[in-house]
């Protein structure tokens, strides 16, 4: 797709929290001095404790970056076989399963979470199953009960995908309270953020111990080399970054907050346009600003607002379209037939994430709202 841009500043879905060079500079001092710059250094130790304080959990174990956190999270809990997931979500979800050797299985999504369907899920399991991989996507909680209930009655454990979801609440309790493992993304893109990173949150010492032991090659010590590991060890600068990163967090949600409640007023009382928001009981963790284009309401699709946008160097995002299931290397699945995914079909077709993020101008928030209205009023070249 080759869209030519207007020539003025461009604004992107999201821009990272940046820490003052200075405090940086001061940090990384203390790595020099200790000449410690991986495997479990202080700086690593430190910003565990603080994550699992901020996020109110028991246990967490760092990692180089979600992806492989995800990988380790399928292997702790001994997934093999087949795993009930959702298409409607950034590759790596599916592709953890098929680089681990599972089968995925795409399950539809409910409208109003945008996760699986519960009530679809069942429907699913075969006597290979060994799983639920589901995914918060843009930070709205699964409907993890009903899915305890399914986990617990065909005996599935269950991997959640958080990477959007960092420090979501539900009924007052941290998100990864749910499921047997829960995974956190710190990549650049996300609200906190170690410039890469993830995690893995479980309930128990016996599980993070395993954990740490499959992240590091499976070393216990100097001579013991207990089970086949991997590296997924996050690093002292990435660390270090972390922790900058973490005492900017609430005050970037607070902005991001604000920017929301703009793009409320701007695009409330448009037909057509919805602004997507997470349930009462859910504490928003405020990752992304999604809005949802009914084409027939609106009378411009979603497609025309993206290019309206990108020819003024808007750079929104079509987050998840494709769906995963229509990948080349997936759509042969018995689960990838579009008539079984409808819902998932739809979303893709209407969703678009805006630029959100506590530097964002009201200016560029009024801006972006006006060439939105202006492709229902066919007043841009936006084409449809
Ligand atoms: N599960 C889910 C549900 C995920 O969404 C992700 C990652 C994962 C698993 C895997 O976690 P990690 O292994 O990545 O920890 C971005 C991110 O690269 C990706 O981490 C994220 N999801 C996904 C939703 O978004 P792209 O392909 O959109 O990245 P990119 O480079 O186009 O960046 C988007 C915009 O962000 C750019 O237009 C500008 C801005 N940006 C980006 C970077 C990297 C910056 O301003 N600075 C930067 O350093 O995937």
């Amino acid at each position: 797709m080759e869209v030519i841009a207007e020539a003025i500043e461009p604004l992107y879905v999201t821009r990272p929290l940046l820490p003052d060079m200075a405090r940086v500079t001061e940090k990384l001092k203390t790595v020099w001095a200790s000449q410690v710059l991986s495997n479990g250094g202080e700086q690593h130790l430190l910003l565990e404790q603080q994550l699992k304080a901020f996020l109110n959990v028991p246990e967490l174990s760092l990692f180089n970056n979600g992806t492989t956190a995800l990988m380790v999270g399928l292997r702790a809990l001994g997934l093999q076989g087949e795993v009930i997931t959702t298409p409607f979500s950034f590759p790596a979800s599916t592709h953890v399963l098929s680089w681990s050797g599972i089968t995925p299985v795409f399950c539809d999504i409910d409208p109003v979470s945008l996760t699986l369907d519960a009530a679809k899920v069942e429907a699913l399991i075969t006597p290979r199953t060994t799983g639920i991989l589901g995914v918060h996507v843009y930070g709205n909680p699964c409907q993890c009960d009903a899915l305890a209930s399914i986990a617990n009655q065909n005996g599935l454990r269950i991997l959640y995908d958080a990477a959007h979801a960092f420090g979501t609440e539900v009924n007052g309790r941290s998100i990864a309270e749910y499921g047997d493992l829960t995974m956190f993304s710190f990549h650049a893109t996300k609200l906190f953020h170690c410039a890469e990173g993830g995690a893995l949150v479980c309930h128990n010492p016996e599980l993070k111990a395993r954990i740490d032991l499959m992240k590091n090659f499976g070393i216990r010590n100097e001579f013991d080399v207990v089970m086949p590991g991997i590296n997924g060890k996050m690093n002292e600068l990435q660390a270090v970054m972390g922790q900058l990163v973490l005492e900017m967090v609430r005050d970037e949600q607070a902005k991001r907050k604000h920017l929301r409640q703009q793009y409320t007023a701007y695009l409330q009382g448009v037909d057509g346009i919805r602004l997507r928001a997470v349930p009462n009981n859910t504490r928003d963790c405020q990752q992304y600003l999604v809005v949802e284009i009914d084409e027939s309401l609106f009378g411009a699709s979603r497609d025309a607002v993206f290019l309206t946008l990108r020819r003024h160097n808007i750079h929104a995002r079509k987050y998840f379209y494709p769906l995963i299931s229509d990948y080349p290397c997936y759509r042969d699945l018995p689960s990838a037939s579009p008539a079984a995914l409808p819902m998932a079909r739809l979303m893709a077709s209407r969703l678009l994430c805006l630029p959100f993020y506590g530097d964002l101008a009201e200016t560029s928030v009024a801006r972006i709202c006006e060439l939105i209205q202006s492709c229902q009023q066919g007043r841009v070249n936006g084409g449809r």
